[in-house]
């Protein structure tokens, strides 16, 4: 069996997603995902110069060795570019094999675990009431898990994934007016001293039954982080995520050393040299890399094999930056790990983005159920594609009050 040929498309509704197609000489083809959130031209040129010339010819039951071809082919290990355009071709080639064995992926993993996965989403608002809000939309449309996020009184601008006016939740994290970032101004003490308080308040507004999860978006000091993760202990949130930056992985025995609050962290990992050290300490509790820019389902199984020693549970990233062609990937591994612990799912739902990747899978009472069809369980329609084209976009930049950079 040999590969035929391989094609990338780049855009999609409100989202800039890249999808790579893989053919064979058999009439099978194959699907991946490579979107890395405002830089998606990259990857693709990635696959368009580097990659596909090689893989043409090879034979795409191989996925091991075509893994290790490009990974340590590439010699300048890693980083989210390669490994996003690594992951795409991983994904089509576990899509192929499934295919061509007439099983779900989740199969050849080594079958489920269970029928659906907990899934989470994102409430958002302008301000506390405008959030509260937002997470009783959640509620009633089924899910058992919201992520809450809102404005901060004082705060000079809006902060990350809220909204600048109330009852605006579902527009907060696109900006496609072009490729210079929007500036947000960030206050560390005045969210220390506000979030704790207003998280307590959900808790009593919405009882104990809720899973509450906080996103801090990397945004405090280490000791700041073990203050805040302290502060919070008793409204037993299900995780508190990127308290800090993980560049620095000892900081995160402070967090450790001061709080039970779970952690999770991970959405900006991109290899299991990332996040290695974090498991075997046991420094967190949820590990967050994607299938995407994590090197697809080959190098990702290999992270929730080492997680699953640690009593690290799964909490992939599944922001609205990936198409659902990864979100399938992370389907099969979520029906697989016995350390499955949650899914971000924001992707599938609307009527654009489900002409574009036709699929089974189903979202039904803040689960998902995965799709039984042979491989990803997800199609790709070109005639729908070809409405789309790239949209330069950026993620904000994050500046203190004093001008200073901080993270976004
Ligand atoms: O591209 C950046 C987003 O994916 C990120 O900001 C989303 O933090 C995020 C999350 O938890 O979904
Ligand atoms: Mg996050």
């Amino acid at each position: 069996m040999k590969i035929t040929d391989a094609k990338v498309f780049v855009g999609g509704p409100a989202k800039n997603y890249v999808t790579l197609k893989i053919f064979t000489d058999q009439g099978v083809y194959g699907l991946g995902d490579a979107t890395l959130n405002n830089r998606e031209t990259l990857p693709a040129q990635y696959l368009q110069d580097y990659l596909i010339p090689s893989l043409i010819g090879m034979d795409p039951r191989n996925s091991e060795d075509i893994w290790q071809f490009f990974y340590r082919g590439a010699y300048f290990r890693r980083g989210p570019i390669a490994m996003a355009a690594f992951g795409a071709i991983d994904m089509a080639l576990w899509d192929i094999k499934g295919k061509m064995a007439g099983m779900p992926v989740y199969q050849l993993l080594g079958g489920k675990s269970r029928e659906g996965a907990m899934v989470y989403a994102h409430a958002t608002g302008a301000d506390l009431e405008d959030l509260m809000d937002s997470v009783a939309a959640y509620i009633e449309d089924g899910y058992k898990a919201v992520r809450v996020q809102c404005g901060i009184p004082g705060m000079p601008t809006a902060s990350y994934a809220v909204p600048e006016e109330k009852g605006d939740s579902k527009n907060y994290m696109t900006n496609f007016s072009g490729i210079r970032p929007k500036v947000e101004v960030w206050d560390s003490d005045r969210y220390i001293r506000y979030m704790p308080d207003a998280l307590a308040e959900i808790r009593d507004r919405f009882g104990p039954e809720l899973h509450i999860l906080h996103d801090v978006h990397h945004r405090l000091l280490p000791r700041e982080a073990a203050e805040f993760a302290k502060a919070v202990e008793p409204i037993r949130l299900f995780w508190l995520e990127d308290p800090t930056p993980a560049e620095d992985q000892d900081a995160l025995r402070l967090i450790r050393q001061h709080s039970t609050t779970p952690i999770a962290i991970g959405e900006v990992f991109n290899s299991i040299w990332e996040c290695n050290k974090l498991i075997e300490n046991e420094l967190i509790d949820y590990i967050r890399v994607a299938a995407t820019y994590g090197g697809g389902i080959t190098h990702l199984k290999r992270i929730v094999d080492l997680a699953a020693l640690h009593h690290v549970k799964t909490g992939f990233h599944g922001a609205p930056s990936h198409s659902p062609i990864s979100m399938a990937a992370q389907a099969h591994l979520n029906a697989w790990a016995p350390n499955f612990g949650i899914q971000e799912y924001l992707v599938l739902g609307t009527p654009e983005c489900n002409a574009l990747f036709p699929s089974e899978h189903r979202m039904e009472n803040g689960m998902v159920f995965v799709s039984e069809a042979p491989g990803l369980g997800v199609d790709f329609d070109e005639n729908e594609a070809a409405q789309y084209s790239y949209q330069p976009g950026s993620h904000p930049v994050v500046r203190l009050q004093d001008g200073t950079l901080w993270n976004y």
